[in-house]
């Protein structure tokens, strides 16, 4: 039997507990989430509660192990998670990745013990939210080219520069600030509250709505020793969190893909023209065909990555072929089904123009659909073209 829905047969493919964790992320989503998300848009809300639902439910940090606040699920799970949450908005799914993979992953990783013991329990439960500082007004593609320094002084550190771009960080109590001490790019964790550091929101976004955004200013902010990640140091370190936000992207897009194809497939089966459905024409099935191939792909695809991270053989090269493609399909999807709406397209009830704004937004940050292209032509040239 051919379902239309799911081509390849994913569900068929998933383990038991990914199933009921990817069915507990969707029961929240749709029960939760949806009834509040045009309005929070609409207004530019991000509501902290969020955070809280999702710890009850074990969606933050959920590939981390239980003895820290995770629940020790595959990052198949991680990825399904992303993908129920993204169904709804992409600014939920980013409240959700930075989180999980940009705040606890490197306090997991490259953490002190005491590190680990202070702040992945709260993360996990949404009672603190985190937020990851590496984008700088100067250096975005580029973060190599990072302003932000870090001095020794007696006792600890003193840092200063300016981050831009932050997900959560107005709203946040912990901070992952990546700065240069000696010339070497460090993890710093900074309480909220510090003398000299602030988190102004960027206001104005037409896109990520329900996600609030600011810059993190670092002026003079003391730190003791303890505010080091001791086990990283270099670009690898803030890229290690990068693969894992990126894989649950490749993920995410696809759900907010599918929730525009769906939402296309039953608008035209609906909507009577020239005497007869919309979906009885032939240009309206070919633009069903063509969503339904590409989500498919890219569904498989995640798939079959997640399943390469699971067993240790995940390669950055791979999360970028999937990152940038699955984020170009849906953008285009998004608009596709924002034209097969025609005119009630643009109208906030329908659902399809929000995700085409957020799509925009996804497209770019974690790495933009060319930087990913220039990542793909290296590993296959051997020759280095972004300098
Ligand atoms: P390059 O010379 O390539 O590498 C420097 C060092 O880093 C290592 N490395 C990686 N390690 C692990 N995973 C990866 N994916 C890695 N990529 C590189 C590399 O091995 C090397 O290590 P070592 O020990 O030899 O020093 O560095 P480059 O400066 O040439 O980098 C170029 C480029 C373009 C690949 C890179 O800078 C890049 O990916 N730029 C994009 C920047 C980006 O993605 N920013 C994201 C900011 S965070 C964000 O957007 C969050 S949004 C969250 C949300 O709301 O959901
Ligand atoms: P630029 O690097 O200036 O790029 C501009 C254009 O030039 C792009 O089209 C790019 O592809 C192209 N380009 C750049 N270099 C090259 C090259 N060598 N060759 C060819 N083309 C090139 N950052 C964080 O650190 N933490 C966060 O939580 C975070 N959240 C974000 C949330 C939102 C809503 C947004 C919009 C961004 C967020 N970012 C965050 C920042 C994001 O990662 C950057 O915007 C992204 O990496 C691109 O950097 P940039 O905006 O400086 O663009």
């Amino acid at each position: 039997m051919f379902n239309w829905a799911d081509p390849f047969l994913i569900d068929a493919q998933l383990s038991e507990d990914e199933r009921l964790i990817r069915d507990a992320a969707h029961d929240y989503a749709q029960g939760l989430l949806l009834p509040r998300v045009i309005e929070a848009y609409a207004r530019e809300h991000t509501d902290r509660a969020i955070f809280t639902e999702m710890g009850a439910r074990g969606l933050l940090g959920a590939t981390l192990p239980e003895s820290y606040g995770g629940a020790g699920a595959s990052y198949v799970a991680y990825g399904l998670i992303a993908r129920e949450i993204e169904r709804v908005d992409s600014g939920y799914r980013s409240m959700m990745s930075v989180q999980s993979s940009l705040v606890m992953h490197p306090i997991f990783a490259y953490g002190s013990e005491a590190q680990k013991a202070k702040y992945l329990p709260k993360l996990a439960s949404g009672e603190w939210v985190g937020c990851f500082g590496l984008t700088e007004p100067e250096a975005g593609s580029d973060p190599g080219a990072m302003r932000t320094t870090a001095r020794r002084v007696d006792g600890g550190y003193v840092l200063n520069g300016t981050k831009t771009w932050i997900t959560n960080a107005p709203i946040a109590e912990v901070f992952v600030v990546w700065a240069k001490l000696d010339g070497v790019i460090r993890g710093f964790v900074l309480d909220k509250g510090l003398p000299g550091l602030s988190a102004p929101k960027i206001e104005g976004k037409l896109s990520l709505r329900t996600s609030v955004t600011g810059e993190i200013v670092m002026d003079n902010v003391e730190v003791g020793e303890d505010a080091i990640l001791p086990g990283v140091e270099g670009l690898k370190g803030p890229f290690g969190c990068l693969n894992r936000a990126r894989y649950g992207i490749a993920w995410g897009v696809m759900g907010a893909a599918e929730a525009c194809w769906h939402r296309a497939r039953q608008y035209g089966l609906d909507r009577q023209q020239f005497g007869r459905p919309l979906a009885q024409t032939q240009l309206f099935q070919k633009k069903l065909a063509d969503m339904q191939t590409e989500i498919a792909l890219g569904l498989q695809a995640a798939l079959r990555v997640g399943q390469l991270f699971d067993a240790g053989q995940m390669s950055p090269e791979m999360i970028s072929l999937i990152k940038r493609n699955n984020c170009g399909k849906a953008l285009e999807i998004a608009r596709m089904a924002r034209d097969m709406h025609g005119g009630n397209g643009i109208h906030e009830a329908y659902h399809v123009m929000r995700h085409a704004q957020n799509l925009e937004t996804v497209n770019t940050y974690e790495g933009t659909h060319d930087v990913h292209a220039l990542i793909l032509g290296r590993a296959q040239t051997g020759l280095q073209a972004f300098y």
